[in-house]
């Protein structure tokens, strides 16, 4: 009986690592309200959570990950070898492209370049919220290098 239980087991596992090939999932922030936010004292005020993440579920070829900064807080000067997108949905910032400054807001969207230095600081009142979308299968093999340039 045991074994009968523990071939079902292995037969269910190998099913379900083929319908990886075809699969399509919905999320949203309630389907993470269990994961711990993460955090770093780089990126003072910064907090942020995994929605499509192959370190969490079984998604491959894109990740997305959720950013809240708060007021004052900053998403110091950073580059990676991945291209990025942003989208903002809520709040406002001063996004640093290479250097030059621009405001976004709610709503506006953001590319970034691979290997491009970037930083995000929320000038506002309030949270500035943001998703964040790289071409990896997880954020954990994006590897983060600061800036080579003194202020951020
Ligand atoms: O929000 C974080 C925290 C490390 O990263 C995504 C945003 C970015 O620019 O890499
Ligand atoms: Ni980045």
């Amino acid at each position: 009986m045991e074994e009968f239980f523990r071939l079902n087991d292995l037969y269910l596992k190998k099913i379900k690592h083929k319908l990886r090939f075809w699969m399509i999932s919905v999320k949203n922030l309630a389907s993470v309200s269990d994961q711990e936010w993460s955090s770093t004292e780089k990126y003072p005020g910064v907090r942020w959570k995994f929605l499509i993440d192959s370190d969490f579920d079984g998604s491959s070829g894109l990740s997305l990950g959720f950013a809240e900064i708060a007021p004052g807080g900053n998403l110091t000067l950073h580059y990676h070898s991945p291209a990025e997108i942003y989208v903002v949905t809520n709040g406002t910032g001063i996004l640093n492209k290479s250097g030059e400054l621009e405001t976004i807001k709610k709503g506006d969207v953001v590319y970034i370049a691979g290997n491009a230095e970037h930083s995000l600081k929320n000038n506002g009142k309030e949270t500035l919220e943001f998703y964040w979308i790289f071409p990896t299968d997880s954020f954990s093999e994006v590897e983060y290098f600061p800036t080579k340039q003194e202020s951020a």
